[in-house]
């Protein structure tokens, strides 16, 4: 079977681990989320990307969700004993080494899907990862600090302003200009199934499917499309998807997200048991809906939300 992914990090990790657990044997494309990139001490650091590998291969942080695991700070002490910021951001001495490979390739000339491959070759993570695209794109967010609006970066909100204020828009910058990476549309026209994991809706799987491309060729796959709730009880899971639905003008409910992606786009939808009053609603938007246990507590509960996602879809052809 093969299956295409839109991932986050997070989010999208933790369910492709659920994912790999419930069908071994399935062929596993990611399409991951290069939105949130940043570049710092003239590094580019892939957070969504090395979120998925390094929690697929073994390496991640378990506790934080990013980063590496038996991490040190050396080299951002040294760093800022120089002086060089940014001091919000928390980059590793191990995570550095991906970077530097990462930035080292990119100005030798190769494709940031090219990168992430030779860095896959380490990790084994068991799917084939893809970046969105290998053009660059960056999420902004305006909001207003001390009167006056600004655009910051999307690291700058969510890491140094823990979103706490009201995102006012958010923009994919360069985004209209992006290229599907290679096999990017490929994988999406001869997949069995395509699945939204428990990612973002704006700023994971959104940014996705603002790569001219991606959505029209999510809507024109053959493939059911299934998708998973990220928000629970009314309220994400964890992170900020309250504040970047607010900003497209969409509710932080289970229902408002599967209508945002739209019947257009989505053929099921996965709602959280606690959200079961959600499901009518759906489903008069055309939209296959069950409402099942959607918390990622451990691979196994993982597994069996990627079991029922996988019986939606087939349910739906
Ligand atoms: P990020 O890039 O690290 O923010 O990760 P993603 O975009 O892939 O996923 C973030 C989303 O995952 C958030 O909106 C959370 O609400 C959602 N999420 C995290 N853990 C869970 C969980 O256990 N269950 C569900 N349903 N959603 C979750
Ligand atoms: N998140 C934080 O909350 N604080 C950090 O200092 C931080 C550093 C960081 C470094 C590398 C990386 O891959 C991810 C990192 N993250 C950090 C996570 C990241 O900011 C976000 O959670 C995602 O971009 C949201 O998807
Ligand atoms: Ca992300």
């Amino acid at each position: 079977m093969r299956i295409v992914v839109l991932a986050g990090g997070i989010g999208g990790a933790r369910f492709l681990r659920g994912l790999k657990s419930a069908v071994p044997d399935a062929d596993i494309t990611v399409i991951g989320n290069t939105g949130d990139d940043i570049h710092l001490f003239g590094l580019k650091v892939c957070p969504d990307l090395d979120t998925v590998m390094y929690t697929l291969g073994g390496g991640i942080n378990e506790e934080q969700g990013w980063g590496r695991t038996d991490e040190s700070f050396t080299v951002k002490e040294e760093l800022a004993a120089y002086g060089v910021g940014p001091e919000w951001f928390g980059l590793g001495d191990r995570d550095f080494a991906t970077h530097i490979v990462r930035t080292q390739m990119i100005s030798a000339g190769y494709p940031l899907s090219a990168v992430t491959e030779a860095l896959c070759d380490r990790w084994q993570p068991g799917v084939r990862l893809l970046p969105m695209s290998d053009d660059r794109v960056e999420t902004h967010v305006a909001v207003t600090l001390d009167g006056e609006r600004r655009v910051v970066h999307f690291q700058e909100y969510w890491v140094r302003l823990r979103a706490s204020v009201d995102a006012e828009a958010v923009v994919p910058v360069g985004a209209e200009q992006a290229k599907p990476a290679p096999g990017v549309l490929e994988a999406i026209a001869a997949a069995d199934v395509i699945l939204f994991p428990p990612s973002n809706p704006v700023v994971s799987v959104g940014t996705i499917l603002a790569v001219p491309g991606i959505r029209e060729a999510v809507a024109a796959a053959p493939a059911p499309v299934v998708g998973l709730s990220p928000i629970v009880g009314g309220a994400p899971v964890r992170g900020m998807a309250d504040k970047v639905l607010a900003a497209v003008g969409v509710d932080a409910t289970a229902a408002a997200v599967a209508l945002h992606y739209g019947g257009d786009l989505l053929d099921g939808w996965l709602v959280d048991t606690a959200d079961a009053d959600a499901v009518a609603e759906v489903e008069a938007a055309g939209i296959a809906c069950r409402a099942v246990p959607l918390m990622m507590t451990d691979v196994e509960a993982t597994a069996a939300m990627a079991r029922a996602a996988l019986d939606l879809a087939g349910a739906g052809r």
